[in-house]
């Protein structure tokens, strides 16, 4: 057994875990009118709603006694201090120290980091003011109108689901566009619907060697020069993201037009750098420097509340509760905002990417859950289908509920609609349908007898599932910026918790490594080499269909 489920924090919670299990939380609000008050924060006009979770004060004080004993403070002093905390690679961690304000100091190996940032910034706004501006134009004069952004996993999911959630604040000529897979198709298609004359491409790779990002722009390249005529024209049409320099200058990318980030900022926590130069095109250098605001908001509070009033902190425990002491494995996002479509999506990769990890930091398989399954659409959408599982289903899936209180489209009765469907949700997940309300209300329909008692079954709810709702006024950058670090460090304190490295990702590396190995097999360059039976013969299929 480890330290961490022999510690004393855990077996209290273990413990509590079977006395709280006999009461529920409707029972749990009918005997307590200050449950929200007290089981509800506020940031920024960002309200956090946890009382409708499986909690009672002294769940509370458990879930913070092991945060404590976890050393979650100390870690998160570490990593805002720019300690090497991501050891396996040997690298700090401070996407913190990109939204940090000129003026701090951060050292990494003695030398303080801040001032680097705001120069890439400065460079970032000089670049999308000439864009935006029209003072950088195309090889034939016309404005950039169309951005495209090709890159993948943490180089692309960001920007995409920031310049979806802030359609609202975008350039009203401009629009983005983003290419990540190797499949043609994306590029292909993505490639129909832009004009070149006024088109920019972004190349946004960490590494720059990522297959896909690599093909994906000698295919955009080569289509620019064609369709333009002139090689001259990459010049114009061409930018690049990236930590090695090198292999931008070899791809053939003015340096001029290579914006640089760090090896300490991974890159599913990389929007806020550079990476974001899709962002700061589309909706401007002044919402992109809010976005930056509205994380440092979150970062101080982080770093300043006390466990008992900190967001990142409570979210993350309620996780641990949920994961460790009730066998969950899998939570829901669902965002009644459809401006967050893809955030469900980019919080896959932050969540499983940081999180799914079965070695603790000394390299020991642990003995505990480490990681949640995100999954999630916007809501009204997934209620017509997988709420059914959430609802009735025999395993519990915690869910997080976001919403809007006024919207950017107000639109006769949309918005009252959208609302009225979120907080009936939570409500009904909290509260079920007992057998005796399911019994009424059935006969209130005119059933009775032995067609009432088939059917009964089937109308009862469990309930007592747990949500978690937040609701701001309207997402406007400062508040999804606090809204991406809110998620940032709960995942962090998760990880602190369960003693795991979050910052690595050694099994997307491995899927490299592997498809690097197949592909001249593929291509009939090479022998086919020792395989297992089943991909020998899935290889020799997709050889005599070729
Ligand atoms: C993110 C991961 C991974 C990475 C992509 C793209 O944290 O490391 O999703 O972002 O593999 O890598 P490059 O930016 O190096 O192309």
């Amino acid at each position: 057994m480890s330290k961490l489920t022999q510690s004393p924090a855990w077996q209290a919670l273990l413990a509590h875990r079977s006395q709280i299990s006999n009461q529920t939380m409707r029972e749990m609000f009918a005997a307590d009118t200050g449950r929200f008050d007290r089981f509800s924060l506020q940031l920024d006009g960002l309200l956090f709603d946890y009382s409708k979770n499986r909690l009672s004060d002294e769940t509370l004080k458990l879930l913070l006694d092991l945060a404590r004993q976890s050393g979650v403070g100390e870690w998160t002093a570490k990593m805002l201090g720019g300690d090497k905390i991501n050891t396996s690679e040997n690298r700090a961690v401070l996407h913190t120290a990109l939204r940090a304000p000129l003026g701090a100091e951060i050292l990494v190996d003695g030398k303080n980091v801040v001032p680097d940032v705001h120069r890439v910034l400065d460079d970032l706004a000089r670049f999308t003011e000439a864009v935006r501006g029209g003072a950088w134009r195309g090889h034939t004069g016309k404005p950039l109108r169309h951005i495209v952004n090709i890159g993948i996993g943490g180089s692309a999911l960001g920007p995409l689901m920031v310049c979806e959630a802030l359609k609202p604040y975008g350039h009203p000529e401009m629009q983005a566009h983003f290419v990540s897979n190797v499949d043609a198709a994306d590029l292909v298609e993505t490639l129909k619907k832009v004009d070149a004359e006024a088109t920019l491409f972004i190349v946004s790779s960490k590494t720059f060697t990522t297959q896909e990002t690599l093909t994906n722009a000698r295919s955009a390249r080569a289509w620019l020069v064609e369709q333009l005529g002139s090689e001259a024209a990459v010049s114009k049409h061409f930018c690049a993201v990236s930590t090695n320099l090198k292999a931008t200058g070899q791809f053939g990318i003015d340096p001029a037009n290579v914006f640089e980030f760090w090896d300490w900022v991974g890159g599913r926590y990389s929007l806020w750098s550079a990476i974001g130069l899709p962002i700061a095109l589309y909706v401007g250098m002044d919402n992109f420097r809010q976005l930056l605001a509205g994380a440092r908001a979150m970062d101080e509070h982080f770093r300043d509340a006390s466990f008992e009033r900190n967001m990142p902190v409570i979210l993350g425990m309620l996780g641990v509760w949920y994961g460790n002491f009730h066998g969950c494995g899998a939570y829901a996002v669902l965002p009644y905002d459809q401006s967050l479509h893809r955030l469900p999506a980019y919080l896959q990769q932050l969540e499983m990417e940081s999180n799914g990890k079965c070695v603790d930091r000394q390299g020991q398989p642990v003995d505990y859950d480490t990681h949640f399954t995100v999954w999630g659409e916007p809501g009204t959408n997934g209620q017509h289908s997988f709420y059914q599982l959430i609802h009735q289903g025999t395993r519990i899936v915690p869910a997080d509920f976001m919403a809007p209180i006024r919207s950017h489209h107000p639109l006769g009765e949309h918005h009252a609609m959208l609302l009225s469907n979120c907080l009936a949700q939570t409500e009904a997940l909290m509260l079920g349908k007992t057998e005796v309300e399911a019994r009424a209300e059935l006969e209130a329909q005119g059933m009775s007898g032995e067609a009432l008692e088939t059917l009964l079954p089937f109308k009862l709810f469990p309930g007592n599932r747990p949500t978690n709702t937040f609701l701001y006024d309207l997402l406007d950058p400062y508040t999804l910026g606090m809204l991406i670090a809110l998620y940032e460090h709960k995942i962090y304190v998760q990880s602190v918790v369960w003693n795991i490295n979050a910052f690595d990702q050694w099994g997307v590396e491995y899927g490299k490594q592997l498809a690097g190995k197949l592909l001249p097999e593929l291509q009939g360059k090479v022998e086919l080499s020792a395989h297992d039976a089943s991909t020998t013969n899935l290889l020799k299929r997709c050889l005599a269909g070729r």
